[in-house]
């Protein structure tokens, strides 16, 4: 027996028709971040999104600013963010990494507009390839992530 019966439950689905998207996508590892783009692409039109902006971004640490200025536009039902960290031998990886993730988390709690996360953060080269295969694609995961987000706020209370 729910607790609340009466309470309702709140669901995105995945139909992206008339909904707006932008994607940030950095350079460095590009043959990696090409991939997560080509699915993101192809998922978010696959799924009915005819309006998908692109903005290029030379690495990861680059990303947050440029989702936050995309969030904050009024433009976008959410923005997705591209990118493969790989560790070296150094630190900055590490670095760039968390600031990566924080800052793309800040851009979404700053503007209410969903700010999706996929930047691989991985330790080598080949764990990067496994995830921009056919089979598993961390940008298809991204763009059904956004518009799950997108149309979940569009159903919840304002
Ligand atoms: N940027 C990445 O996107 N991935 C990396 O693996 C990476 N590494 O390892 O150095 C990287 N560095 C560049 C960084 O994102 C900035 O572009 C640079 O520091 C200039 O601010």
């Amino acid at each position: 027996m729910p607790v609340n019966p009466a309470g309702e439950q709140f669901t995105g689905d995945h139909d992206a028709r008339g909904l707006r998207f932008a994607i940030v996508v950095s350079r460095f590892n590009r043959p990696i971040t090409e991939k997560l783009l080509d699915a993101a692409q192809r998922t978010l039109a696959d799924h009915g999104a005819q309006d998908v902006d692109i903005a290029w971004v030379p690495g990861a640490f680059e990303i947050p600013p440029v989702a936050r200025r995309l969030a904050r536009s009024g433009r976008y039902d959410a923005v997705i963010c591209l990118g493969c960290v790989i560790k070296g031998e150094t630190a900055h990886f590490e670095h760039v990494s968390r600031e990566a993730a924080s800052g793309i988390a800040a851009a979404a709690s700053e503007t209410g507009v969903p700010v999706i996360y996929q930047v691989l953060s991985v330790y080598d080269p080949a764990q990067a390839v496994a995830r921009v295969t056919d089979e598993w694609n961390r940008g298809r995961e991204g763009a059904l992530a956004a518009i799950e987000m997108a149309r979940l706020l569009k159903v919840l209370p304002a």
